[in-house]
């Protein structure tokens, strides 16, 4: 389940790739009827739109079925490729599953989920329904990762630029996408009278020089080998 050294150079050139791994079947049933029960119940934190829940957030928070997502092999296998082996899940950023319909407004506008390359994340985008051209699938504008110029996407004609080089990537349920942050993306607009539902879930490789103890991160994988200069012996 590792990525070849082929498709580890496309996610670092292309700022995205869909893992060959999926989620089964039976998994993404399990995930999708525990997130519209706690939608149902509204257990919190959840966003609302025009009154209705649209989003669960702090999924690690909620366990079960969600935590054992979060540290499958499906998804933690091939990021180690391209993170390696100490692997941390963010909790302040994503963390959350969103249930997107045809009122749906967020993520609609291109962006990035962070703002500088030195901090990136590793973003998987798990589609607990299948997501197509006419659902709102997901877009992004390949190799804007790298792109200093779009730094302050303000500017009129570097938002037109960009939007006429987005590429839909239309992904089936349980499928895995794989993102640098710094990728200009966005949802799709869903032209249909149905849902389309999406986990996002953000991981980096475990910081060398970082002391233990940032509560925002939760080890998923290896260890925390702290190598800062000013450790002893
Ligand atoms: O669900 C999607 O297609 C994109 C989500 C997104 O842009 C985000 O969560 O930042």
């Amino acid at each position: 389940m590792r990525l070849t050294p082929q498709e580890i150079q496309l996610f670092r050139h292309n700022g995205f790739i869909k893992l060959p791994t999926r989620l089964p079947t039976a998994q993404v049933e399990a995930l999708k009827a525990a997130a519209l029960k706690d939608m149902a119940e509204a257990v919190e934190p959840v966003a609302r739109q025009a009154g209705r829940i649209i989003r669960i957030s702090a999924v690690w928070q909620r366990g079960g079925i969600f935590q054992e997502t979060i540290t499958c092999n499906e998804i933690l296998e091939p990021l180690e490729s391209l993170l390696g082996p100490n692997i941390e899940f963010v909790l302040n950023r994503h963390n959350h599953i969103y249930l997107r319909d045809a009122g749906s407004t967020h993520s609609l506008e291109l962006h990035r989920d962070v703002s500088h390359w030195s901090r990136t994340i590793a973003t998987v985008l798990i589609y607990l329904e299948e997501t197509n051209l006419e659902n709102g699938c997901t877009r992004v504008v390949p190799g804007s990762h790298h792109l200093p110029a779009f730094a302050h996407f303000k500017d009129e004609t570097l938002q037109q630029i960009a939007a006429n080089q987005t590429i839909p990537l239309p992904m089936p349920a349980g499928g895995l996408l794989a993102i640098d942050s710094m990728i200009l993306h966005s949802a799709g607009i869903n032209h249909t009278d149905g849902t389309r539902m999406s986990m996002t879930l953000g991981y980096h490789g475990v910081d060398e020089l970082a002391p233990e103890g940032n509560p925002k991160k939760v080890l998923v994988r290896g260890e925390r080998p702290y190598r800062g200069n000013d450790r002893q012996g």
